[in-house]
């Protein structure tokens, strides 16, 4: 995961010696975040290297199923070796500036901070957020001298008015106090981001229960000093939920002119989504079709209709159907550069949906990435940069795919992170994608950003799960497992809210 719009509202810090008997560690943990936990730090003060790296191990498979952050407490060698989301450190720890060093520019440190001058120095050398605290006497940490209180929250958050920097505020803080403390420390330009806690979750009897009652509590606070804090990512899972069966409810006609290569694969995941391919080629009956189609899905794999393509692009155009461009090969030849850019300037394209190097070929950045599979924060940035360019340039919804996919409508962009490492491995896994981008926008014309998002972490995610198949042993049965769980994803859609994996960036 990268180091963006973390949400820090409520922020789980652990401790194994509280957990209640008769109930795990692991099981704590996994509870708390199937109760809205939105970051994890493991805090081991007493476990030895190789059992808190096992440990860190799998605690990571259930924060990344949940798409949450995992930071590690203190110690950098760990956060390393399971290469957590980041660090937490505190004063007496190695120092913030080393640390850095050791774990470069995208992953999330936060500092431990008491105070204004200790605060002013974690955000002088770079902290991305500050634990604020002690706020009470708590049993958890014994060595609190002098605890801030409300008051104390407030004062050290004026200080921080002219460098804002997110904050969470820890030390004693439960369901009978946070919202005193979220709305009494609120200064009237600078609140805290969220809180961390620790008894209030690791030892309760429910700590499902638990958390859900703190993430309403912290909710409503926030609402009440005027933060939405609202999660982005509901509104584009239940959005993604609803437009996958408005596919099924309404069987959109999808006309594909697509290339020699990928039509079956086309066609199959076409009618597995629930939509009615047409592969049809012949330009006597392009109009006609234009009139009764959902969507055009034009694919320049196989250049040899192109006279077609156009006429089938202006006339579905007329219809006001989403007409979906699938870039293949763009960047390969002076003949397709020109190709695409006349289908951006000439058509009215709704969609163009390729995967990293074509869309970069189209922003002019193709030399700047240093590869498409590559998923640093400077990779990202240009990502982020090209699916905007391209998508303000031409008027259009932009889908990049990659390892990382990114959908732009010129201002926000979304990023998910779903799929799985045999997607690449079968030809036209990105010409399917478009199918099913055309099948969702076709079904779901009032929304063509979230609708593409839609479509691809279908099929992302039935990927994910396609591999899992006992069978799957390799590209081939890989390729007829993703057709079967494209048809049961989509006919049970609210698992894609089990595992998505997605972040609003903007
Ligand atoms: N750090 P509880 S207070 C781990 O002041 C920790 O920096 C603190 O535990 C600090 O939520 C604390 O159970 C313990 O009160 C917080």
């Amino acid at each position: 995961m990268l180091v963006k719009n973390i949400d820090y509202s409520l922020y789980l810090v652990t401790d194994r010696s509280l957990v209640p008997e008769g109930k795990t560690f692991l099981g704590q943990i996994e509870r708390s975040l199937e109760g809205g936990a939105t970051l994890v730090q493991l805090r081991e003060k007493d476990t030895e290297t190789g059992p808190f790296i096992d440990f860190a191990i799998k605690v990571k498979e259930l924060t990344r199923k949940h798409g949450v952050p995992l930071i590690i407490n203190d110690r950098l060698d760990v956060a390393l070796a399971v290469d957590a989301d980041g660090v937490h450190i505190g004063q007496d720890d190695m120092p913030l500036i080393q640390a850095r060093k050791m774990l470069g520019p995208n992953k999330i440190i936060g500092v431990s901070c008491n105070n204004a001058e200790e605060a002013a120095i974690a955000v002088r050398d770079g902290a991305d957020y500050l634990g604020i605290g002690a706020v009470w006497f708590t049993a958890t940490k014994s060595n609190i001298k002098k605890p801030m209180e409300i008051e104390g929250v407030k004062e050290l958050l004026k200080t921080l008015e002219k460098t804002p920097i997110p904050t969470v505020a820890i030390g004693g803080i439960n369901s009978e106090n946070v919202c005193r403390l979220i709305e009494g420390s609120y200064t009237g330009n600078l609140h805290i981001n969220g809180v961390a806690v620790v008894s209030a979750i690791m030892a309760a009897d429910d700590a499902k229960a638990a958390t859900e009652e703190l993430g309403q509590l912290i909710h409503n606070s926030f609402k009440k000093i005027g933060v939405n804090n609202d999660k982005p990512n509901d509104n584009v899972l239940d959005f993604a939920v609803q437009a996958a069966k408005n596919v099924k409810a309404t069987t959109p006609m999808v006309h594909h002119i697509t290339n020699y290569v990928v039509i079956n694969d086309n066609a199959n995941a076409t009618l597995s989504v629930g939509a009615s391919p047409i592969m049809s080629t012949n330009p006597e009956e392009l109009e006609e079709l234009a009139a009764v189609n959902g969507a055009m899905l034009l694919n320049m794999g196989t250049l040899n209709n192109l006279d077609t393509m156009f006429r089938a692009a202006k006339a579905n155009a007329k219809n006001k159907n989403p007409v979906i461009l699938d870039p293949v090969g763009c960047g390969a030849t002076t003949f397709r550069k020109e190709m695409v850019r006349r289908f951006l300037t000439e058509c009215d394209i709704t969609v163009l949906k390729g995967n990293g190097a074509e869309i970069l070929s189209i922003a002019g950045l193709g030399g700047k990435a240093r590869g498409v599979d590559s998923v640093g924060q400077a990779e990202e940035n240009i990502m982020i940069e090209a699916v905007k360019k391209v998508a303000n340039d031409y008027g259009c919804i932009v889908g990049l795919t990659g390892p990382i996919d990114y959908v732009s409508d010129g201002k926000h962009v979304i990023a998910i992170e779903n799929g799985d490492k045999y997607l690449p491995l079968i030809t036209g896994s990105g010409c399917m994608v478009s199918s099913v981008v055309s099948c969702f926008t076709a079904a779901n014309r009032d929304n063509y950003l979230l609708a593409t998002v839609a479509a691809i972490l279908t099929v992302t995610v039935a990927s994910e799960v396609a591999a899992k198949r006992e069978y799957v042993n390799g590209p081939g049965t890989f390729r007829s497992a993703l057709i079967d769980e494209l048809y049961n994803l989509t006919n049970s859609p609210e698992k894609l809210k089990e595992h998505a994996r997605i972040r609003v960036l903007c």
